[in-house]
């Protein structure tokens, strides 16, 4: 997607600060960091929203989770616990149409969430 943010980092239109990347997924440093750590962790396939995601995503959607995982585990957060969250639409505060999961972690998280 030509206008996509996240589909320009992809293609190194725009910089990130990678931290991580195969086959499937990219993931880098978010720019207005929610936490100590918060990492977005993108597929690199374009898919809008949850609302798109297709039976043929799935195995593309449970490798953003195995991402999760693996940073979380390097970042130092597998034990102390993380949060991890994917917006769907503009009402739960999606701001970049290209699906992603924040993960984030390094301090404590209220329940329910804002
Ligand atoms: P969401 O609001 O759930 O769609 O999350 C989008 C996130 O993307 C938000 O936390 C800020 C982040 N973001 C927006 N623009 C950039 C950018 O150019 N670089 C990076 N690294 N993150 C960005």
């Amino acid at each position: 997607m030509s206008d996509c943010l996240f589909c320009k980092i992809l293609d190194g239109e725009i910089p990130a600060d990678v931290i991580y990347e195969n086959d499937t997924v990219l993931a880098f440093r978010d720019i207005n960091p929610q936490a100590p750590t918060h990492v977005l962790i993108i597929p690199r396939q374009h898919v809008g929203t949850i609302n798109d995601i297709e039976a043929e995503h799935e195995m593309m959607v449970g490798r953003l989770f195995s991402a999760a995982k693996a940073i979380a585990a390097e970042e130092g957060l597998s034990e102390k616990g993380y949060r991890v969250v994917m917006n769907c639409g503009e009402g739960a505060g999606q701001s970049v149409f290209h699906i992603h999961l924040h993960l984030l972690g390094g301090r404590g998280f209220d329940w329910p969430p804002g």
